[in-house]
């Protein structure tokens, strides 16, 4: 018989798997089922895999499989490791998926409830990966995906009782930051030192982007005023948890914190970066030691700093015990940066010519100015700030870096019943209500119940398929539409598995989960896994990293180009604008789903 060596792993998993049950008495199953079972899972190989969300699903989530196109028309769940059949339902009709061509059949499972361990078991194919039913099945990926910016903390040490095994020394003080000549002020000319300490680091690279860090900060503070209750009591081993304040805001302000110390005082504005002039060598934080600058005050900058520290000036407001003036300091901050950009209005990033590390530049940045004025409208309640958002221009899109105007309808619709009497609450409900519905209309269309379409993989495009679950999210908080909440559930699915590289794409977490992302800190700490929690950049076909690869991409369609390698940052890079709308997702679905 001929074992890929994929398949050949699955097998050993598997018997793996059985002998665990066997020594643990579990389920009351006998050993000639599951040995019997390791054998049914050898068979047929070539035909293609089972793909699911390889972490599991709620009890009330909707749970789908997608199947490749074979001839047999049923399917069934089985108790992992076992024969004992638990549910049996019919594949839906073939169908082919552009984004990936491949033709499709999908297992619809939902009505599987009980809490456990299973697996979809189809005739002639590998059994699908084991995928756990449980009431708090989110729990592990939410903390962990939280847990991964503390591993990306620029200017700490990680001690091992934080970190365990992925302690590591302290790198990147940035007390010593170099005034690119981009930056010059008459007050701080060009080589004169400031100190810019803690943040994180942005992505597999060491450099500190401030657009970049809006987002994501953004999209963390917005999962704590979603979902507080999951928060309250999360205890996340980081050096703060024994303080009176919830770990996700503690690691929240430890980039709070460097993104206040990138104003300049003199006049309000931001710079748009901190960085090395060229991106490191595959080496420990600590070892990368180059000259640090910061480069060039953008109004890009300027608008989403003010944002997020509008932002976050109201969900510190109720910390004031345990951070005394910080929120009318992240306020007053918000306030210099928005007079900053509306001065200079139209400064977009030049990179200089001696600078190589990544850009976040941006041409249009009517999207910035109104997710800034947005959040600054929320939490002063100062209806100039309302015009200033231009509510009628302003359409509502997907987020990501360079496009945030999303955001400020997030927001809007978060705070609708504390709002003055100038918002117009019908246009909020509408425009959110128009963006779920059109994704909701493409995941209908899609043979892998994806809102994914081909046009969606680009660079980082694991980070669309959460942000569309993001606004689906808003648009199910605002009117309760089950369908919202089950795409957005189809989305994590697709992260965590249901995808056309049938890939969990967050370390550490699924059967076959990405293991060499671009991650310096994972490549060069001498361990075999890359730090947990960290979700992969995602296929695309740019393949802007081939030259830097030896090895070839598998694939070059769409849905398909992703290369699990540590040469592909144009596939396997790990963000912190990626991470975050993985815990955001996590948490709403975590907390949303009814129980
Ligand atoms: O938006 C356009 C789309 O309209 C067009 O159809 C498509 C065709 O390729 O391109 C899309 O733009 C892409 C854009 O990402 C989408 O966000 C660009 O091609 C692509 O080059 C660009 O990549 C950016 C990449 O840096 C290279 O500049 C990523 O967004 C951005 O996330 C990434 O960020 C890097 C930092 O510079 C450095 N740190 C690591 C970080 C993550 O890789
Ligand atoms: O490591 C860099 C990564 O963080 C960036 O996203 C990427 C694109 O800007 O660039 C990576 O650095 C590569 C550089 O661009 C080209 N030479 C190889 C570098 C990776 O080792």
């Amino acid at each position: 018989m001929l074992f890929t060596p994929r398949t050949l792993t699955r097998v050993i998993a598997l018997i793996s798997l059985s002998g665990f049950l066997v020594a643990c008495g579990s389920g009351g199953n006998s050993s000639s089922d599951t040995n019997a079972s390791a054998a049914a899972s050898a068979v047929s190989i070539d035909a293609g895999l089972i793909k699911l969300n390889q972490v599991g699903f709620l009890p009330e989530s909707m749970k789908l499989a997608v199947v490749p196109d074979v001839a047999e028309t049923s399917f069934k769940v089985v108790k992992a490791g076992t024969t004992t059949e638990v549910f049996s339902g019919r594949l839906g009709m073939g169908a082919v998926w552009d984004a990936s061509g491949e033709s499709v059949k999908l297992a619809d499972f939902s009505s599987v409830k009980t809490p456990g361990d299973y697996q979809i078991r189809i005739e002639g194919l590998a059994d699908s990966p084991v995928f756990t039913i449980a009431a708090d099945v989110y729990q592990p990926l939410l903390a962990a995906s939280i847990k991964a910016f503390y591993f990306n903390r620029t200017s700490a040490e990680l001690l091992p009782e934080h970190a365990g095994k992925f302690a590591r020394p302290l790198g990147h003080p940035d007390t010593r930051v170099l005034i690119h000549p981009s930056a010059a002020s008459d007050a701080r000319p060009a080589g004169s030192v400031i100190s810019s300490p803690k943040g994180w680091y942005d992505a597999g690279d060491y450099n500190k982007y401030i657009v970049n860090s809006g987002i994501a900060t953004y999209s963390l503070l917005a999962a704590y005023e979603h979902f507080p209750e999951l928060f309250n009591t999360q205890n996340l081993v980081i050096p703060e948890s024994s303080n009176s304040l919830p770990d996700l805001l503690d690691e929240t302000l430890w980039n709070l914190e460097w993104m206040l110390s990138m104003q300049d005082p003199d006049d309000g504005g931001v710079y748009h970066k901190l960085t090395n002039k060229n991106f490191d060598g595959t080496v420990m934080p600590h070892q990368a030691t180059s000259e640090r600058y910061v480069v060039q005050k953008t109004t890009a900058a300027a608008l989403d700093f003010t944002a997020v520290m509008a932002t976050a000036s109201r969900v510190f407001a109720q910390y004031e015990n345990q951070l005394p003036g910080m929120s009318a300091k992240m306020l007053a901050a918000a306030e210099s940066a928005w007079a900053w950009a509306n001065a200079n209005p139209t400064v977009t990033y030049q990179q200089p010519s001696d600078v190589k590390t990544g850009e976040y530049g941006d041409n249009n940045l009517a999207d910035e100015f109104a997710w800034a004025a947005a959040e600054l409208y929320i939490t002063t309640k100062n209806d100039i700030f309302y015009s200033a958002f231009k509510p009628n221009e302003t359409q509502i899109t997907v987020p990501s870096w360079g496009d945030v105007r999303g955001l400020a309808w997030v927001s809007l619709a978060q705070h609708r019943n504390h709002l003055t009497s100038v918002a117009d609450q019908q246009l909020i409900a509408r425009r959110i209500e128009s963006l779920a519905s059109s994704l909701h209309t493409a995941w209908s269309a899609s043979p892998y119940k994806t809102s994914m379409q081909k046009g969606d993989f680009v660079w980082g495009s694991n980070s669309g398929a959460l942000n569309q679950a993001l606004m689906l999210v808003q648009a199910y908080r605002l009117n309760g539409k089950r369908e919202y909440l089950d795409v957005a559930q189809s989305q994590l699915d697709y992260v965590l598995g249901r995808n056309a590289t049938d890939t969990s794409f967050v370390t550490g977490f699924g059967e076959k989960s990405t293991l060499h992302p671009h991650h310096r800190p994972s490549e060069a700490d001498g361990i075999a896994e890359p730090i947990p929690g960290f979700i992969a950049g995602g296929p695309q076909p740019g393949q802007q990293d081939k030259s830097d690869c030896r090895v070839a991409y598998p694939s070059n369609v769409a849905a398909k180009s992703y290369l699990d390698n540590y040469c592909s940052y144009a596939s396997n890079e790990i963000a912190i604008n990626w991470n975050a709308p993985l815990v955001y997702v996590a948490a709403a679905v975590q907390a949303l789903t009814p129980k």
